[in-house]
Formats: C-alpha cells, sequence, structure tokens
C-alpha cells in the first residue's frame, strides 16, 4: 500500500469497538474514532473523511464537512440516497456482503417446505410414522426480483440445485447466474410460471408496490413468495387479500411498517412465516474485512466496490 496520509474515519455504529477492532487489525495507519453515541460522534464528525455507519442522525451528517466517502455497513441506502446534507460529491457505498447468508435464509424455508419438515415434526409429535414423499427442487421455477449482489447469490444456489431460474432487473441485460433475465415490463410474464418469487427489490419510487393486488394475484397455486429487500415493494393489505384465498404462501422478513404491528392481520394468517427483519443481519467481521478492502482500493485509486447511484437510488 503506498505510503499516505492517515485518514480520519469515524465509526458510528452499534458494538462500536468490535468494528474499530476488526479494522485497526488490518488497517493500523487509518486514524479511527468509533462511537455508538450522537454526542461523541459530534465531536469527531467535522474531522472525518470516511464514516462507516448505517443511519445517521441528520445533526451529525450536517456538520460532516470534510466528508468524502460514506461506506454503510447496509445493503439499502433510501435514507442517504436523496438526504440533502449529503452532497453529491461524498461517494457512498453500500456493503455486499449480504448475500450468502439471505440465500441461506431463502433455502432454509424452500427445503423445509419440499422436505415436508413441519409435517413431519407434527407426526413425530403425535408418534407417527408416515412415510410421505418428499418433493424436489430439481426442474422449479424460481424467480429473483432484483439481481444485484444479493439476488445473483440466491439464484447461483438455485442453480446448484437443478431450479429453472429466472431474474428481474431494471435494465434486463445478460446475467451470469439466471437463466433469463427480463425487465420490469416482463413480470406479468415471469410470475405465473414461478414457483418461488423472491423479491429482493430495492426501495425507490419506482419499486414502490411494485408488487400490488393484480400482480400477486397472478401467482400461481401453491407458489412461495418471499419477501426480504424492503417491505414497502409489497402493497401489504393486497398481500393479506391474497394469503387469505389460501392459494399461495409467503415467508416474510420485511414489512411496510417495521416492526410488524400487533395487529396487523399478516400475523394471524397461517400460511405466512414471520421473521423480525433477520434474513441478512450485521456481521462486524464481514462487514470490516469489505471495508478495509475497498480502503485498499480508495488509497490505490480504483473504483470502489458497491458504489451507490444516487440517481437509480440504490
Ligand atoms: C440493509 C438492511 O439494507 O438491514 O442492510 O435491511
Amino acid at each position: 500500500m503506498p505510503s499516505q496520509k492517515n485518514h480520519r474515519l469515524l465509526i458510528y455504529h452499534r458494538d462500536p469497538e468490535l468494528y474499530e477492532e476488526a479494522i485497526r487489525r488490518r488497517a493500523p495507519r487509518l486514524e479511527i474514532h468509533s462511537t455508538e453515541k450522537t454526542d461523541e460522534a459530534l465531536f469527531w464528525i467535522e474531522e472525518a473523511e470516511i464514516l462507516l455507519a448505517w443511519k445517521l442522525p441528520d445533526d451529525l451528517l450536517k456538520k460532516a464537512r470534510k466528508l468524502a466517502w460514506f461506506a454503510s455497513t447496509g445493503a439499502g441506502n433510501e435514507h442517504l440516497v436523496n438526504n440533502p446534507h449529503l452532497p453529491e460529491t461524498v461517494i457512498v457505498t453500500k456493503t455486499t456482503i449480504y448475500g450468502e447468508m439471505m440465500a441461506e435464509y431463502v433455502f432454509a424455508y424452500i427445503l423445509y417446505f419440499i422436505r415436508r419438515g413441519a409435517k413431519h415434526l407434527e407426526d413425530q409429535r403425535r408418534g407417527v410414522w408416515d412415510p410421505v414423499r418428499p418433493e424436489r427442487l430439481r426442474g422449479k421455477v424460481l424467480a429473483v426480483l432484483g439481481l444485484g449482489s444479493i439476488g445473483r447469490e440466491i439464484a447461483k444456489r438455485g442453480r446448484q440445485f437443478g431450479m429453472k431460474v429466472i431474474g428481474l432487473k431494471r435494465s434486463p441485460e445478460p446475467v451470469e447466474e439466471v437463466g433469463e433475465a427480463f425487465g420490469p415490463s416482463d413480470l406479468e410474464e415471469m410470475i405465473p410460471i414461478a414457483d418461488y418469487l423472491v423479491n429482493c427489490l430495492p426501495y425507490t419510487p419506482e419499486t414502490y408496490h411494485f408488487l400490488g393486488q393484480k400482480e400477486l394475484a397472478l401467482l400461481k397455486e401453491g407458489a412461495v413468495l418471499f419477501s426480504i429487500g424492503r417491505g414497502k415493494t409489497i402493497d401489504q393489505e393486497a398481500l393479506v387479500r391474497v394469503l387469505r384465498s389460501k392459494k399461495i404462501r409467503a415467508v416474510l422478513d420485511v414489512f411496510e411498517t417495521e416492526p410488524l404491528p400487533r395487529e396487523s392481520k399478516l400475523w394471524t394468517l397461517e400460511n405466512v412465516i414471520i421473521t423480525p427483519h433477520v434474513s441478512g443481519i450485521n456481521m462486524p467481521e464481514e462487514i470490516c474485512e469489505a471495508f478495509v478492502d475497498n480502503y485498499e482500493r480508495w488509497l490505490r485509486g480504483g473504483s470502489l466496490v458497491g458504489v451507490v447511484d444516487r440517481k437509480k437510488g440504490y
């Protein structure tokens, strides 16, 4: 690494010491301050050239006058893209490590369903020996909405299981991990053929309620919908209506309002699995490894991994 001046990094995050320790080990020349407290961060923010954080109060952001790079620990950064306190000149990067973990989440449930996990547990409780046949994944259609680092990782696993994988992205150019990539105007063609529809779209003005009543009604009998990106990309009221028909099942990790309010009808439906936004969670070691790799690129003047296109919104 070329010898450079020491850059000042402010880590503003829960468990700040874990992040600081992991980064210091690999980048000893960075001048690091770390805290989870806003009043402490106010001391350091004015001098910080790099910020490793997720959500940041505007009072802090306003004072970040020397900031050149906002390294977000999150994958979706809709709260940053239009933030008036974040000048266009500041590079924003997302963390792109979540794909493997989120693919594990999706396939944990897919495999549980096809291997009849719930039935075997119930039979076990009742002392029943009933060797029902499992389904196979080979040949089943996995449709992935959003082919960023997360969607591509899910698509890759689907192919390894012999599934027919299709995907949708904003501009339908070829993507190695999927057999066929569609654009948004092909959505109505894709949905009815999906056995598993995995929605990992980012939240932008274009993706608000991307799946509404009309689209959800196109899902075939027995299909499973996964929602792991942003809750606002699905019309939740419409989803409740479609789920009530018992035609489909859903595994939902993200919601229009989080935590999911107690009065939500979703809690009462038997064909839904609800998890509390845990499909991809912060792993400080992995985040810091990716951050330091990117920092080394930054020092070399190379292009960074995960740069957020603030016009596109992700
Ligand atoms: C993220 C998230 O985008 O936690 O990182 O949802």
